[in-house]
């Protein structure tokens, strides 16, 4: 029954949120989400991808990653590895990697090189622009648990919006895009020129986009807090090569969060 405990963990969130939050309570999904069990050996297994591919690492990435953490975006037990790029515009960059039958692969990155720099077979068209770990929410939405992101980005006259949805697709983390904005600016008043919209991948307008984003919005958030740590909080140990990623990324193991020490648990077996 021990192991059942480990094997089934589940997770429940306050229904006291459900008074305090204000969001609207989805009244078909479950109140708890059950997580399998993480892959045996994981940490292993995206410390030796990092150690083995960081010659590709370092030539997608030549000033080095920015950050790197670890997130179960797609509810399966097992984290995803997010690394972030150092940011060249007003947002960084997100590269996520999923551990998919023993094997890491990258699923989601800004950079489109990366499809040719690594094994592409699960490369998805949607990736992420955002500048913290914590960005990454849990929610639960009427359409059911799921972590989501606001990715955005932007420069002096344009901006844009993406709200992208983590869903597990047949063992493999998918993102997809629920809606997204792109604005842009008359660079002397500040005015917007010019606007688009889409709503999972068509062309919709700006009503139906807000429409979208306020199921991710309004959701009822699980509180869970994702960490990882960043290059710039010591540069001296995370920045020297392969040595210095390697420490990152051990260090961001250590600073992963398993959800279920994020909100109020409640064990079948227990
Ligand atoms: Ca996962």
């Amino acid at each position: 029954m021990r192991r059942l405990g480990i094997m089934l963990t589940a997770l429940t969130v306050l229904l006291g949120c459900l008074a305090t939050c204000g969001a609207s309570a989805p009244t078909d999904v479950p109140e708890t989400v059950v997580l399998p069990a993480p892959a045996d050996g994981w940490q292993d297994s995206y410390l030796a991808f990092m150690e083995n591919d960081y010659d590709i690492l370092a030539a997608l990435w030549p000033d080095g990653l920015g950050g790197v953490g670890f997130i179960d975006l797609d509810l399966d037990g097992t984290p995803e590895m997010v690394a972030f790029d150092q940011g060249a515009s007003a947002a960084m960059g997100a590269q996520i990697f999923d551990l998919i039958d023993g094997k890491v692969y990258c699923v989601s990155s800004t950079l489109d090189s990366a499809g040719g720099a690594f094994d592409s077979t699960y490369l998805a068209g949607v990736s992420v622009c955002t500048s913290f770990f914590e960005s990454f929410r849990l929610s639960r939405t009427r359409d059911g648990w799921c972590f989501w992101v606001d990715s955005s980005n932007g420069t002096d006259q344009t901006a844009w919006d993406e709200f992208v949805r983590f869903n597990d697709q047949d063992g493999v983390l998918t993102p997809a895009s629920v809606c997204y904005r792109y604005l842009e600016f008359d660079p002397n008043s500040g005015v917007v020129v010019s606007e688009s919209y889409t709503v999972a991948g068509a062309g919709a307008d700006g009503p139906a986009y807000q429409a979208a984003a306020d199921v991710y919005q309004g959701a009822l958030d699980a509180g869970y807090e994702a960490k990882g740590v960043f290059l710039w909080d010591d540069y001296d140990r995370y920045s020297a090569g392969r040595d210095g990623l390697l420490t990152m990324v051990k260090d961001a193991l250590t600073a992963y969060v398993p959800i279920t020490d994020q909100v109020t648990l409640a064990s079948p077996g227990a």
